[in-house]
């Protein structure tokens, strides 16, 4: 029943569809295999062909309050009357530092400065920025490196990549990346921790690769290291037990500063407001995007320890202190969007009902175990993945055709290659996540035939 995928036996792609060159897309495929989505409500997507999909990756990370919630679309619809655009440079506008306080708080850290820019491979490229430029403002100029870590995505800038660790994102660019940088191994070892619910308790020891990389480059050279807690692109990778608080003692011992990318894990991913709180870790500087507005209107931001933003207040009071922000910082609506997500986050409580659908979600996807082709499975707060077994001679073939079929079935998946991520939105009941996955378990079966 499967289609066939070479380009040879697809249609022609439609030509309506030629212009728009599609990101982090099989082109090709898709202008002539195209889903349209028409309309978003709750949990759910309605494509241009009449089917009403389950949003199994809440959008792409970003929808954790679910499509068109009353309150952020009133709360952009008064803005964009009022005040449409506002400088951010030498001028500002009151929402803008409302909001960064607000999200101070939120995180737990109310002294701390928000850097606002609009996307998370942005926020990335400036806590990057931050804290090169941090250690040059104590005199300690030398400190440049940055440690990444493998598998890791830090987005699409050239700092990002650098410090990212997915080889199909770096090879075609690689006089672009910025010297200086070193990865940490990453900490997937699917002989120690198939199927583990939650943290795996091997691989802590690979924390202590920081040392070694310490010890290599020596300490004075180091500006930071920068991880997800959790990886989220790379299939949901969790952390060993003690492995973040273990990268934390180390950088605190050195000097160097931990940067967390919460992109996917911040404002409730995990059933806390960032990661840092689910695992008890605090880091110096946090990025975050996506979820900041429910995905309504691009923001993404930085997170800075005060002590840091001060070390930067220097020289006369009228200078600019750090050269670095876009047209759209603090944008209005981008504003206004995130007031109103995070004000429905905590009145609706939703942090707290992702926190109780977690073990929904772990205890259902852990029961695909034995299903055909699923090699793994992994979870954390409301996140899985299932890895399929790739079809020889075909990487990624598996993960399309389980997409397409699951279509049929309700379901809108994200997969990346041959492994399915479901982050579904906060608003879902203990019902929908059932029958999503029971819905993906008769997609795998059919597929498998
Ligand atoms: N950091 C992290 C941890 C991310 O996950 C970015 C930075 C970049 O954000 P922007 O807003 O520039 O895209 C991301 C983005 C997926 C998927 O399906 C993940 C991302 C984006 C699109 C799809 O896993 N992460």
């Amino acid at each position: 029943m499967s289609r066939p995928l070479t380009t040879a036996a697809a249609p022609a792609e439609s030509e309506a569809l030629q212009s728009w060159w599609m990101p982090f897309t099989h082109n090709r495929y898709f202008k002539s295999h195209p889903h349209l989505i028409a309309r978003g409500q709750g949990a759910y997507y309605t494509l241009s062909d009449g089917r009403r999909v389950f949003d199994c990756l809440s959008g792409l990370w970003c929808t954790p309050l679910g499509h068109a919630h009353a309150g952020i679309v009133q709360a952009v619809q008064r803005q964009v009357e009022t005040l449409d655009f506002s400088p951010g440079f030498q001028l500002g506008h009151a929402a803008a530092f409302e909001l960064a306080a607000r999200i101070a708080r939120f995180a737990g850290r109310p002294q701390d400065r928000v850097f606002f820019v609009n996307s998370g491979s942005e926020a990335v490229d400036t806590a990057l920025k931050v804290a090169i430029a941090y250690h040059r403002q104590r005199g300690e100029a030398a400190r440049t490196r940055l440690i990444g870590r493998e598998r890791g995505y830090h987005g699409v800038g050239l700092g990002g990549l650098s410090v990212g660790g997915m080889g199909l994102n770096r090879k075609m660019f690689a006089p672009l990346m910025v010297p200086g940088v070193d990865h940490l191994p990453h900490t997937y070892a699917p002989e120690h921790m198939r199927f583990t619910r939650g943290q795996p308790t091997w691989g802590l020891h690979l924390a202590d690769e920081l040392e070694r990389l310490v010890a290599l480059h020596d300490a004075s050279t180091i500006a930071a290291v920068i991880v997800e807690p959790m990886q989220g692109s790379a299939g949901v990778i969790v952390p060993p037990r003690g492995y973040l608080e273990r990268l934390r003692e180390i950088t605190s011992r050195h000097g160097i500063l931990l940067i967390f990318d919460e992109v996917i894990t911040g404002f409730g991913r995990l059933g806390t407001p960032f990661a840092a709180d689910y695992f008890g870790v605090r880091p110096d500087l946090t990025t975050f995007a996506k979820a900041a507005t429910n995905g309504v209107v691009p923001l993404g931001g930085v997170l800075v320890r005060s002590d840091i933003y001060e070390a930067f207040m220097t020289g006369p009071p009228h200078a600019i202190e750090f050269f670095h922000g876009n047209t759209y910082s603090g944008h209005p609506l981008a504003v206004a969007a995130g007031q109103a997500a995070l004000e429905a986050l905590i009145e609706e409580r939703l942090i707290e009902r992702a926190a109780r659908l977690s073990p929904v979600l772990e205890r259902c996807v852990h029961e695909l175990q034995g299903e055909p082709h699923v090699s793994d499975i992994r979870n954390l707060g409301l996140t899985a993945a299932v890895q399929l077994e790739p079809i020889p001679g075909a990487p990624g073939e598996r993960g399309l055709r389980v997409f397409e079929r699951a279509l049929d079935h309700g379901l809108l998946l994200r997969y990346s290659a041959d492994t399915i991520a479901l982050a579904p939105p906060f608003i879902s009941s203990a019902e929908e996540i059932e029958s999503m996955i029971e819905n993906l378990r008769r997609t795998l079966r059919e597929v498998a035939r």
